[in-house]
């Protein structure tokens, strides 16, 4: 399935792994990056030294391309772009702001710079400044989101600029990637899809509440402290929707939610943790290992598309009949 993304980044599929914060370690990169597609690790809010040593351990697993995400609200990341450019990462997304006082740290040390955006005023800023693609995220994703939904963000972005669009939110399988390929995305990024993977070392707990997860299972808590993140609904998110309906402080609101994510993946806290997860998670109901997944997602996508086709001959509108 070659697209500009695939001969962008030398990948063979065009399904890239999303860099999910406390999940995205070395493990599911390397596995993601040798089964074909682009493993990125995710940054999240992790010390510089952490990063390197995720870095190195990627490289010892593959010689294949391979990310890192740059999760903007971390502390130190200043020092992660510089480790970025120093290690001369193939691919570096960034989430959760604006990755613009980097662009030329990166461009001059040849790495390709993909910035997640969740608007069409911030994804053509990134073309201007530089960036090689970027990842149009819907707010059906999980973790930290914007306001619009992937079906009504991908086309808008597309039309907006010139360079290709990865499209991500609310895709686990081959309809949804076909769907993001008709509104005109180069390629899928997929988080809650690789959380389940057998390569992916979070807790057991974590992959069986994905599993469990229905479609009306997940909430948004966050939206009064301008910081919105989906997650699974639980104990965890009923307090701080309570908490933020009655008017709650910043600072109590935090405490609340302070290393939530960690307890969830890391612990398998999964009644009192943060158990980040797209809107897509009640559709996830097997794993597999990485190379499966993404075979998976190749040949459901064809077949997609494939019989899109046939449903063309059948309105009479087929290539043949319109010559
Ligand atoms: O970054 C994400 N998703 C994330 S980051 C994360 S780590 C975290 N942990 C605990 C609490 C909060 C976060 C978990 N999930 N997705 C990419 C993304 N970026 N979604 C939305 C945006 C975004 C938002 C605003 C990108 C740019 C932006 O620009 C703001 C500005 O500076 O103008």
């Amino acid at each position: 399935m070659k697209t500009e993304i695939t001969e962008l980044l030398d990948i063979k599929y065009p399904f890239i792994q999303g860099g999910m914060a406390w999940v995205a370690t070395y493990e599911l990169a390397a596995a993601v990056s040798e089964a074909g597609s682009l493993g990125i690790i995710g940054s999240g809010g992790a010390p510089a030294q952490w990063v390197r040593e995720q870095i190195a351990e990627v490289k010892k697993r593959t010689q294949k391309p391979f990310g890192v995400n740059l999760m903007l609200m971390n502390p130190e990341a200043d020092e992660i772009a510089e480790i970025l450019a120093e290690e001369k990462i193939k691919v570096v997304t960034t989430g959760a702001g604006n990755p613009e006082k980097y662009m030329s740290l990166w461009k001059k040390a040849g790495v390709k710079v993909i910035p997640v955006v969740a608007s069409v005023a911030m994804a053509k800023r990134m073309e201007r400044c530089g960036a090689d693609a970027v990842v149009a995220e819907g707010c059906e994703s999980g973790g930290h989101i914007g306001e619009t939904t992937t079906m009504a963000l991908v086309p808008q972005v597309v039309d907006a600029v010139q360079i290709p669009v990865i499209a991500a939110g609310g895709i686990a399988d081959g309809r949804g990637a076909a769907a993001a390929f008709m509104l005109g995305a180069k390629a899928v990024q997929m988080g809650t899809r690789f959380v389940v993977a057998e390569e992916c070392p979070v807790h057991q707990n974590y992959k069986d509440i994905i599993f469990k997860s229905k479609d009306i299972d997940t909430r948004v808590t966050g939206r009064t402290t301008g910081h919105p993140v989906r997650t699974i609904r639980n104990q965890q998110t009923r307090e701080y929707l309570r908490l933020e309906k009655e008017g709650a402080s910043l600072e109590e609101l935090e405490r609340l939610s302070l290393g939530g994510l960690r307890r969830a993946v890391v612990e398998g806290d999964v009644t009192g943790g943060s158990v980040m997860a797209g809107q897509i998670a009640g559709l996830v109901k097997k794993g597999g290992t990485c190379a499966e997944i993404l075979e998976e997602l190749e040949s459901e996508t064809l077949a997609v598309i494939n019989k899109t086709m046939d449903m063309l001959i059948k309105m009479g509108r087929g290539s043949n009949e319109e010559k």
